[in-house]
C-alpha cells in the first residue's frame, strides 16, 4: 500500500477556539453572550469548511486591472477573486463594520464586532484590509464632523446590505515613501466652480476596489510638513460609473496579501472634499490609524491561531519516528511555545479593541484613553513581530509541504509578513510609543494596567510570570528614564517589544485567575508561565560597537 498524507483539517474555527471563548464569556454577561454566540458559530462553520476549501481552490486565483474597454475608453476596472466578492457580501450581511457602529453592546460592541472579523478574516484573503479601512474612514468622518460627508458616506460604509455597502482606502504613500509622510507631493487646487481637484501620485494604494477613499494632499499655497497638508474625502467614481480623475497605473507585484489589490493611482483632478479644514491633515488621519492599527493586531493574531490550528491538527495525524509528531517532546514543546505566543498576542489585541470601544463611547476615564493611546502601537507592532514568527515556525511544522504552494500553507507566511509592515512599522510604531509615553498621563496609565493585571494574578503559581513581566516593564521603564537622544531612539524597540510581552503576560497572567476562579481550567496558567520563559526583557541598551560594526 502506498502512502498518502493525510492533509490538516479546520473544524468550526470559533467552537474550537477555547481562549476566544473564554474571552468573550469573560466580556459579555450571559445573556448578551447567548445573543452573540449563534452568529460566531455560524462564521466559525463556514471559515473552518467551505470558506477555507474556496480559498483553497482559488490559490492560483488573483485580482487583475482592465484598463481599458473594447472601443478604447480608459475604465480601469479591478476584477476581484471570487472568495473576494464573496467576502464583502459577508462582509456586510455580519455587520463586521456596521456592528461597531450600531453599538448594541456599548461599548462592548468593538469586542464583539472585531470577534467577528476575529474568526472570518483568516479564510477571507485579507479582506480585513478594506474592512479596517473602511472602518477607519468611518471613525474619521464622525470625528471630523463635516455633516454633509457623514450623511452621504457614513449609512453606505456601515451598511449590512451587499448591495448599498461601500468600502474606502486610505490614501497617504506617495514614493517618497510610507512612514514620512510629510513630504507628500500631492496637491490640491480649486478649479473655477470651487471644486477641489487633487494633482499627484499615489503609490500604495491598498484595496484600490473601494468606492471611496480619505487621502492626504497639500492644498496649493500651503507650508511644507504635515501641518501643511489636509485630509480630503474622495469618490473613486463619478455619478455615471466613470473614474473621478482617478488613473490605475498598475497593481502592485506583492510578496503576499496577492488577492488585495494594490495599486499605483494617478490623481488628475480628482474631485474631493476636504474632511476638516485645510491643515493638520497627519493629526486628522489619525483616527484612522488608531482604528486601522487595531484591525492589524487582530488579524495578526487571527493569522497565528490559523497556522497553528493547522499545526496542531496535522501533528496529529503526521506519524513519524513511529508516533504522530504531536506525541514528540520536542515537537510538543515546540508548539506549546507558539500557543502561548499566540494567547498572548490575542489578549493583547482584544486589550486595544475594548479600550477603543470605551473611548468611542465615551466611557473611558482620562486614565483609560491615554492608555489606548500607548496600546494601540504596542498592540500592533508586538503581534505583528508575532505573526511572522508564529507563521515561519507553523509551516516548519508541515516539513517541506509547508513550503509547496499547493497546500496553500506558504501563503499563512507571506500574508503574515505584511502586518509589521503597512500600518507603521515595527520602528515607526516603536517611536509612536515613545510620543505616547512622552504625552501627559500616559506613561503612568501604562504602570498602573499592568500593576492592575498582576495584583489580580493571585494563585502562586502565577508568580513567575508576574514577576518577569514586571522585572521586563522596570528595565524598559529605567531605560526610557535614563536614555535620550540617539540613545533613546536606538533602545525605542526593545523598550516597545519588552512592554508589549510584559503586558501580554500580564493578560495572560490575569485571564488565568478568572479560568481558575471559574473553574475553566489551567491552559491559560499553562501560557502565562510559558509565554514568560519565551523571554520579555528585549531592552537592550546600544552600544558604541554598533556603529562599528555597520562601519565601512
Ligand atoms: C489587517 C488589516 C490592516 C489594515 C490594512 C490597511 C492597509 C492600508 C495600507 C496603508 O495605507 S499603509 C500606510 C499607513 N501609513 C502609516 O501608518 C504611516 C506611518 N507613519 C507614521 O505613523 C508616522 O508616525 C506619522 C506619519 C504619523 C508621522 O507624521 P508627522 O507628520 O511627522 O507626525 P507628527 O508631527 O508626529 O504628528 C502630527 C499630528 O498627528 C500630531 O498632533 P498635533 O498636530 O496635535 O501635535 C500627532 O500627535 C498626531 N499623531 C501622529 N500619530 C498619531 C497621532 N495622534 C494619534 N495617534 C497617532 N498614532
Amino acid at each position: 500500500m502506498a502512502f498518502f498524507q493525510d492533509p490538516p483539517r479546520l473544524g468550526n474555527t470559533y467552537e474550537s477556539d477555547a481562549l476566544l471563548r473564554e474571552h468573550l464569556a469573560r466580556t459579555f454577561p450571559g445573556n448578551d453572550l447567548a445573543g452573540i454566540e449563534p452568529e460566531l458559530s455560524h462564521l466559525g462553520a463556514l471559515a473552518g469548511g467551505p470558506l477555507h476549501e474556496q480559498q483553497l481552490a482559488e490559490r492560483d486565483l488573483e485580482p487583475t486591472l482592465v484598463q481599458w474597454d473594447a472601443w478604447g475608453r480608459r475604465v480601469d476596472r479591478i476584477r476581484l477573486t471570487p472568495l473576494w466578492r464573496e467576502a464583502a457580501t459577508l462582509a456586510a450581511r455580519h455587520g463586521l463594520v456596521a456592528t461597531a457602529y450600531e453599538r448594541r453592546h456599548g461599548p462592548r460592541s468593538r469586542t464583539h464586532q472585531l470577534a467577528l472579523a476575529y474568526v472570518l478574516d483568516p479564510s477571507t484573503d485579507v479582506y480585513s484590509c478594506p474592512l479596517a479601512m473602511t472602518d477607519g474612514a468611518v471613525r474619521t468622518l464622525l470625528d471630523g464632523g463635516d455633516p454633509v460627508l457623514v450623511e452621504r458616506a457614513v449609512p453606505r460604509l456601515t451598511s449590512r446590505d451587499p448591495a448599498r455597502a461601500w468600502t474606502s482606502g486610505q490614501w497617504m504613500t506617495e514614493r517618497i515613501g510610507g512612514s514620512d509622510v510629510s513630504a507628500t507631493e500631492t496637491v490640491a487646487r480649486r478649479d473655477a466652480a470651487g471644486t477641489w481637484r487633487l494633482f499627484g501620485t499615489k503609490w500604495f494604494s491598498s484595496a484600490a476596489s473601494a468606492e471611496m477613499a480619505l487621502a492626504l494632499a497639500r492644498p496649493e499655497g500651503n507650508p511644507a510638513g504635515s501641518r501643511g497638508l489636509a485630509l480630503f474625502y474622495v469618490e473613486t467614481r463619478l455619478a455615471d460609473g466613470t473614474p473621478n480623475g482617478i488613473l490605475v497605473n498598475r497593481l502592485k507585484d506583492k510578496l503576499g496579501t496577492r488577492k488585495l489589490p494594490t495599486a499605483e493611482l494617478t490623481l488628475d483632478g480628482a474631485a474631493a472634499a476636504p474632511v476638516a479644514g485645510l491643515t493638520d491633515g497627519v493629526r486628522n488621519i489619525a483616527p484612522m490609524l488608531e482604528v486601522t492599527r487595531t484591525w492589524n493586531a487582530i488579524a495578526a493574531t487571527a493569522g497565528m491561531h490559523r497556522a497553528l490550528s493547522l499545526a496542531r491538527d496535522y501533528a496529529r495525524r503526521r506519524v513519524a519516528f513511529g508516533t504522530p509528531i504531536a506525541a514528540r517532546p520536542l515537537h510538543a514543546e515546540l508548539l506549546a511555545g507558539l500557543e502561548a505566543e499566540r494567547e498572548g498576542a490575542f489578549l493583547l489585541a482584544f486589550r486595544a479593541a475594548a479600550l477603543l470601544g470605551r473611548a468611542e463611547t465615551g466611557d473611558a476615564t482620562a486614565m483609560e484613553r491615554a492608555l489606548l493611546r500607548a496600546v494601540t502601537p504596542l498592540a500592533k507592532l508586538t503581534t505583528g513581530r508575532q505573526a511572522v514568527q508564529i507563521a515561519s515556525e507553523a509551516i516548519e511544522c508541515f516539513g517541506g509541504a509547508g513550503y509547496v504552494e499547493d497546500t496553500g500553507l506558504p501563503r499563512l507566511l507571506r500574508d503574515a509578513q505584511v502586518l509589521p509592515i503597512w500600518e507603521g512599522t515595527t520602528n515607526v510604531l516603536a517611536l509612536d510609543l515613545l510620543r505616547a509615553l512622552a504625552m501627559e498621563g500616559a506613561a503612568e496609565a501604562l504602570a498602573a494596567e499592568l500593576m492592575r493585571l498582576a495584583s489580580e494574578a493571585r494563585d502562586p503559581a502565577l508568580r513567575p510570570p508576574v514577576e518577569t513581566a514586571l522585572a521586563g516593564a522596570e528595565r524598559a521603564r529605567a531605560f526610557l528614564g535614563e536614555a535620550d537622544g540617539a540613545v533613546r531612539e536606538a533602545g525605542a524597540r526593545g523598550v516597545a517589544l519588552t512592554l508589549g510581552r510584559a503586558l501580554e503576560v500580564l493578560l495572560l497572567a490575569s485571564h488565568a485567575q478568572w479560568c481558575l476562579d471559574q473553574g475553566r481550567g489551567r491552559r491559560a496558567l499553562a501560557a502565562a508561565r510559558r509565554l514568560a520563559r519565551n523571554g520579555v526583557d528585549l531592552v537592550s541598551p546600544p552600544s558604541v560597537e554598533d556603529a562599528e560594526l555597520l562601519a565601512r
